[in-house]
C-alpha cells in the first residue's frame, strides 16, 4: 500500500513515520521547502521524543520521504491545521488547499482520511469541493449509510498528547467516522495497521463533535477549578485543601486551578462548538471566559503584593521591588511556550514593572527573543536570593522539590498551590 501525508507538523510527520515503519511507502508532503528538505535529509524540524531516530531510519531504508507536491496513492492522511480567525470562524483554508492539491492524482478505490481538527461538517464540505473538482469519479458528500461510491472518506481525529505522540498513536483507542459504512471500514482496516486500541466506527460528523467534545469536556472541567479558586481566595478557603477533600466523595473529581489554560487544542477547540452553536452553548462559552480571565487575576494578585511592599517600605520605589516569576511553559515539565498563560503573566509584568523581573525555567536555555524584554533568566537559588515577590507558574517536578521554608520569607503567588501546605 501506498500513502500520501498532508501536513508534516506535529501529527503528519509523527504518522507519517509510524506508517512508514510498518513498510507503507509514505510520502510527506509540506508546503515548507524547508521541511521538506529537512526530512528528506533523515532529520526533523519538531521537538517530540523518538521520532527523530523513526524518521532517519524510515527514510534511510526508503519507506518514507517528502516532497512539496502530492504523488498518486492508495491511502491520503490530511493533517493539516484549522486555525481559529479572531475567535469568531474555524479557518477551513488549509483544507480546502490540501484537497485540491490531491483532487487531480486521485483514482477510483482511493481512500482520503481527514484527521485536522475540524468543525462539524468540514469533511463534507471537503468531499464536496473534491466532487467539484473531479466529476469523473462519484464521491459520497455526505452520510450516505450503505451506499457505493468510488472514493472512500473519513474522519478520524488525532488524540494524542504532544510529548508522547509515539506511544499514544499506537495505544490511544481511534474513533473513525465514515461518509459511508464501507469508508469508516476501510479505514478501520489502515489504521490497525498500527493503533493497538479500539477503532471505534461512527459516522463523519459524530466523529468532528467527538475530538471537539473532548477538549471542551477538559476546558469545562478546568473552568469549573479556576473558579472554585476565585471563590475560595474571597471567602478565605484554602482551594487545594478544598479540591483535595471533596475529591474524596465517589463521584467527584475536580482538576487543578492554575493560572489559565494554554496549548493548541483545548484553549481553541471550544470555540469551533460556540461558532456553530452560539445560542446553544452558554456552559462551554463561559468555562472560555473563565479560564481566560484567569492570567489577569493573577496579575491583580502581583498588583496588590507590590503595593503592599512599597506601603511597608516607604523609602521603596516601583524600581526598587525585585519579581521572580518561576515557570513559563503551558504545562509541567515541557519547553513549550506556545500559547502558554504563563509566558502572558510574565512577560506582563515585564513590560509594567521598572523593577528587576527575574524568570525561572528550567526547560529552556535563553528566553524568547521577542518578549519579556528586560526580564533575566536566573535559576532558582537566584531568584530566591534576589526576589521580593515569589510568582509561581508552572508546576515543574523542580520547583515541586524547593522546601517551603526558604519561600517563607516572601510574597508569594502560587497559581498552582505547590507550595501550600
Ligand atoms: N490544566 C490545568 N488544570 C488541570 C489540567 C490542565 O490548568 O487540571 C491546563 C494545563 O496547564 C495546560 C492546559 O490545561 O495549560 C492544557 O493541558 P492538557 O494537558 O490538559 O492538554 P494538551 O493541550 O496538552 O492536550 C490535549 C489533550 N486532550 C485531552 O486531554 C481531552 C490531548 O489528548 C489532545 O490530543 C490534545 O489536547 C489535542 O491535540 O487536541
Amino acid at each position: 500500500k501506498s500513502m500520501t501525508v498532508m501536513g508534516l507538523g506535529y501529527i503528519g510527520l509523527p504518522t507519517a513515520a509510524a506508517f512508514a515503519a510498518r513498510k507503507l511507502q509514505v510520502c510527506g508532503v509540506d508546503i515548507n521547502e524547508i521541511t521538506v528538505n529537512t526530512i528528506n535529509q533523515g532529520q526533523i524540524h519538531i521537538v517530540e521524543p523518538e521520532l527523530d531516530i523513526l524518521v532517519h531510519s524510515t527514510v534511510t531504508e526508503g519507506y518514507l520521504k517528502a516532497s512539496l507536491k502530492p504523488e498518486p496513492a492508495d491511502v491520503f492522511i490530511i493533517a493539516v491545521p484549522t486555525p481559529f480567525k479572531e475567535k469568531k470562524q474555524p479557518d477551513l483554508s488549509y483544507i480546502e488547499a490540501a484537497a485540491n492539491a490531491i483532487a487531480p492524482v486521485l483514482k477510483k478505490g482511493d481512500l482520503i482520511i481527514l484527521e485536522s481538527t475540524s468543525p462539524v461538517g468540514a469533511t463534507e464540505h471537503m468531499a464536496k469541493g473534491l466532487q467539484e473538482f473531479r466529476k469523473d469519479l462519484n464521491i459520497p458528500m455526505e452520510n450516505q449509510g450503505k451506499g457505493e461510491f468510488d472514493i472512500y472518506i473519513a474522519h478520524c481525529p488525532e488524540r494524542v498528547l504532544p510529548g508522547h505522540v509515539m506511544r499514544e498513536l499506537v495505544e490511544n483507542d481511534r474513533i473513525i467516522g465514515g461518509m459511508t459504512t464501507k469508508c469508516a471500514q476501510k479505514a478501520k482496516e489502515l489504521y490497525e495497521i498500527l493503533v493497538e486500541g479500539e477503532c471505534l466506527l461512527t459516522d463523519v460528523r459524530t466523529a468532528e463533535m467527538a475530538k471537539l467534545t473532548e477538549n471542551a469536556f477538559r476546558d469545562v472541567n478546568i473552568a469549573f477549578a479556576n473558579e472554585l479558586s476565585l471563590v475560595c481566595d474571597k471567602l478565605k478557603v484554602n482551594v487545594w485543601e478544598l479540591i483535595e477533600l471533596a475529591n474524596k466523595h465517589p463521584r467527584v473529581n475536580i482538576l487543578q486551578p492554575g493560572p489559565g489554560v494554554g496549548g493548541h487544542c483545548i484553549a481553541v477547540d471550544p470555540w469551533f462548538i460556540v461558532s456553530q452553536a452560539p445560542e446553544e452553548a452558554q456552559l462551554i462559552r463561559t468555562a472560555r471566559g473563565v479560564n481566560d480571565s484567569k492570567p489577569q487575576w493573577i496579575q491583580k494578585k502581583i498588583d496588590k503584593s507590590v503595593d503592599r511592599i512599597l506601603m511597608e517600605n516607604p523609602n521603596w520605589t516601583f524600581k526598587d521591588v525585585t519579581i521572580a516569576c518561576f515557570g513559563l511553559s503551558f504545562k509541567p515539565d515541557i519547553d513549550d511556550l506556545r500559547e502558554s498563560p504563563a509566558l502572558q503573566i510574565a512577560n506582563n509584568v515585564s513590560n509594567t514593572y521598572p523593577g528587576r523581573v527575574l524568570i525561572v525555567e528550567p526547560n529552556i536555555e535563553q528566553l524568547p527573543k521577542d518578549s519579556l524584554h528586560g526580564a533575566k533568566l536566573v535559576n532558582e537559588h537566584e531568584a530566591l536570593d534576589m526576589a521580593d515577590i515569589i510568582v509561581l507558574l508552572v508546576d515543574h517536578k523542580q520547583f515541586k522539590k524547593i522546601p517551603t521554608r526558604s519561600i517563607g520569607q516572601h510574597y508569594l503567588i502560587d497559581s498552582r498551590g505547590i507550595w501550600q501546605n
